[in-house]
């Protein structure tokens, strides 16, 4: 039998302790990459307990710090979309044309300054749905069953090591067409996360709020006239209904930008409407809505991010 493969984990975060359990349940090896200053580097190893269905999992893993010296084949990069890039150059001495990176992030942007940056490895984009979100340190909530999809543009057979993800318990599939899911998935975010952000709102009340369910049909139009000079046609296809149903099954959330927000952290806004600008402004087109939900979140979040916690 063959040595299973070994996948490094990059970004420890709620996604990050999920995806590693999943591998490791499913046979892989797994080791979760660890900044220097984390203090479970100590031990050389760390535990992720995943609750889900009312149960609670604990599984072990080996920790690595990012500034090791032995080689990574797979890499997982599951940090925030403004961290992708910090995080694979501060693994980038253990990759080489061999190393497989996914790319499982928010966004989209940090794609193009990698393969500008390292364009000897093989990049592959995820995209997920999965609810989770973190209790504790490396403890998570598993609370919602979604649908991940991976793949590369261009590539329509999945290489031999997405047997471990085709073996995973959930949802996993190989995308014909990444480029118009990941666009889908960023159509739907900018129309949905800087409204809440700054409105200070979860999901449901985009539909609820006259004023805002304006707002959202007028960055839906806005939106769907990017993507489409895009060539992103299917992506942003019915925008509005696919916002809508999203707004109305997540009706309960707050979303990851809000949440940021409020925590003080830095969000991923140049990476949602901030890429939708940087496409617009490329095609000669108009995009003042999407530019100004870019300044609105960037001036919110310095003005949280200056008062401190
Ligand atoms: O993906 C999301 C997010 O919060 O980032 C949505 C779909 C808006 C759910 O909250």
């Amino acid at each position: 039998m063959a040595a299973p493969r070994h996948w490094h984990v990059l970004g420890a975060g709620a996604i990050g302790c999920l995806f590693a359990s999943l591998l490791q349940q499913a046979g892989a090896r797994c080791t979760l990459l660890l900044r220097d200053d984390d203090p479970a580097l100590e031990t050389g190893e760390t535990v992720i307990t995943v609750r889900s269905d009312g149960q609670c999992t604990t599984r072990t893993f080996p920790v690595s710090a990012c500034h090791e010296a032995d080689s990574i084949r797979h890499l997982l990069v599951t940090t925030k979309a403004y961290d992708v890039v910090p995080a694979v150059a501060s693994v980038g001495h253990r990759l080489s044309s061999n190393s497989t990176v996914v790319l499982l992030a928010n966004g989209l942007g940090f794609q193009e300054t990698l393969a500008g940056r390292w364009p000897t490895l093989d990049y592959y984009s995820a995209t997920t749905t999965e609810g989770v979100f973190r209790e504790a340190t490396r403890s998570i909530c598993h609370a919602g069953r979604g649908q991940t999809l991976i793949g590369q543009p261009g590539r329509t057979v999945a290489p031999d090591w997405f047997s471990d993800w085709q073996a995973l318990a959930i949802d996993c599939s190989w995308a014909q067409d990444i480029e118009q899911a990941l666009w889908r998935k960023l159509a739907i975010n900018c129309a949905i996360n800087p409204l809440t952000a700054l409105h200070h709102c979860r999901n449901g009340e985009l539909a609820t709020n006259p004023a805002l369910a304006l707002e959202v049909r007028a960055l839906c139009a806005e939106i769907e006239t990017i993507g489409t000079a895009a060539g992103q046609v299917a992506a942003v296809e019915h925008l509005r209904e696919q916002v809508a149903a999203v707004i109305t099954g997540t009706a309960n959330n707050r979303s990851s930008m809000l949440q940021d927000v409020a925590a003080g952290r830095e969000t991923e806004i140049d990476y949602l409407s901030g890429y939708l600008v940087r496409v617009a402004n490329g095609l000669g087109l108009p995009a003042p809505r999407n530019a100004a939900m870019l300044d609105a979140v960037r001036a919110l979040s310095a003005t949280v991010q200056a008062q401190g916690p």
